[in-house]
């Protein structure tokens, strides 16, 4: 992690004294936003909840926004979403939703692939985030003229399958907002683009500091959303251990609106009973050699797919372990498909996860090969072939995932301990 020295390190304390310290206050903000001395109230309010550098550029964003927003007053927009929209994306486009609709601007919120982890239909489901989900067919089947103009949040347009709709419908991209590194050249008339943001949360937070909207603590739908917005921000702030000063202010005026309850139970739903299932089996199954962990858990049904990273995670908080990889067999009934799914999580630096995939389980008969990975992490997808197809013969089905699991241990203790193979063919 890296400290940046120039955050002074009294500017917390200089938070605490000028920072509204009761809700009163915070709704004579709330006036003071629409009236004719707003300029003189707002700023040195939010001295105590940005930082300078953050405070002036968001002043001037807010600006340039409202305009932007006043040219598509009454108008109709598309705020596209990543295909696998996470908790940061979700809230924010609320939070967008929220500020255009004062603007009279209808915004639908839209993702073209799934909402795959717990924790996120969680969200979605406890809060009523208005996010809707359009299947190929839908995509081909909307009538695209209904919209005036496209908005794309937490994302370029680079990671949704909508980008060739909008472009075929010919809708101007109205609003980019992102924390992501540029993704090549973007037409939009609004563009405010922040790399060294950790969460796109913390800009639109910002933006309500700035008086683009007024929260309120009466308005449930208000509440719902700040709690949202606290989830995408922890989230991509890694429960705000990743989090920077402007991050950790952004949380703490999200706290005077947020539901902790609320905030619980979304975290508390992300484990199901059956990814707990799934965490107990790999504890059970787990063998340990020189720091690895690994277990393979059998068979899972699709929709619990995401119980093997989530297994992952838990096996390589253990002691002297530093890496965990979990596997299992996923059957999907509708398709009669069966297909091995891994997860890799790491916490030594000197181990690249892309490279220990790629190096033990090699490539398929085209070259591709079966995963990969980022910093600390790392996944792959193993197709079963002509082995593939749910079996009513449970010992056929138990010998068939003893090969499996036999051979995914070959590969994986080949690399983690070269002399001594413990799986022997004979
Ligand atoms: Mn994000």
């Amino acid at each position: 992690m890296d400290f940046d020295s120039s955050h002074s390190p009294n500017s917390l304390a200089l938070m605490m004294e000028s920072a509204p310290a009761t809700t009163d206050e915070i709704s004579s903000l709330e006036i003071a936003g629409s009236s004719p001395i707003s300029k003189e109230v707002i700023p040195r309010t939010l001295q105590g909840w940005m930082t300078s550098q953050a405070r002036s550029l968001t002043e001037q964003k807010v600006e340039e926004i409202r305009r932007i927003l006043g040219q598509y007053r009454g108008s109709r927009q598309i705020l596209a979403l990543q295909d696998f929209p996470d908790p940061d994306a979700l809230s924010c486009a609320w939070a967008y939703k929220l500020i255009a609709q004062q603007y009279d601007i209808r915004c639908d919120i839209v993702y073209a692939g799934a909402l795959s982890h717990q924790e996120n239909i969680a969200l979605v489901r406890l809060t009523g985030l208005p996010a809707q989900r359009w299947t190929p067919q839908v995509l081909k089947e909307k009538d695209w003229s209904a919209y005036q103009s496209c908005v794309f949040i937490d994302n370029q347009g680079t990671t949704t399958q909508l980008m060739p709709y909008v472009q075929q419908a010919g809708l101007p991209i109205a609003v980019v907002i992102d924390h992501h590194a540029s993704q090549g050249e973007l037409k939009a008339e609004f563009i405010d683009l922040r790399p060294q943001v950790r969460a796109t949360a913390t800009i639109l937070v910002q933006y309500l500091q700035a008086g683009l909207l007024s929260f309120n603590t009466n308005n449930s739908e208000h509440v719902k959303c700040a709690t949202a917005l606290m989830h995408g921000l922890r989230s991509d702030t890694n429960s705000l251990m990743q989090a920077q000063e402007e991050d950790f202010l952004a949380s703490a005026y999200l706290s005077r609106f947020s539901d902790a309850q609320l905030l619980n139970s979304i975290l508390y739903a992300s484990r199901s009973k059956r990814v707990m299932d799934v965490i107990e089996r790999s504890l059970r199954n787990r063998v340990l050699q020189n720091n690895f962990s690994i277990a393979g858990v059998g068979y899972l049904r699709y929709d619990d797919r995401d119980a093997i990273p989530q297994a992952a995670d838990f096996l390589v908080t253990e002691e002297n372990v530093h890496t965990a990889v979990v596997y299992g067999i996923v059957h999907d009934e509708d398709e009669e498909l069966e297909v091995v799914i891994g997860s890799l999580r790491t916490s030594k630096l000197t181990l690249d996860p892309d490279e220990f995939i790629k190096e033990a389980f090699g490539q398929d008969a085209q070259g591709r090969f079966f995963g990969g990975g980022r910093s600390m992490a790392g996944g792959f997808e193993i197709p079963m072939g002509f082995l593939s197809g749910f079996n009513e013969n449970s010992e056929y089905t138990r010998m068939k995932w003893e090969v499996f699991d036999a051979q995914i241990k070959q590969k994986l203790f080949r690399l983690i301990n070269p002399e001594n193979d413990i799986i022997s063919t004979i």
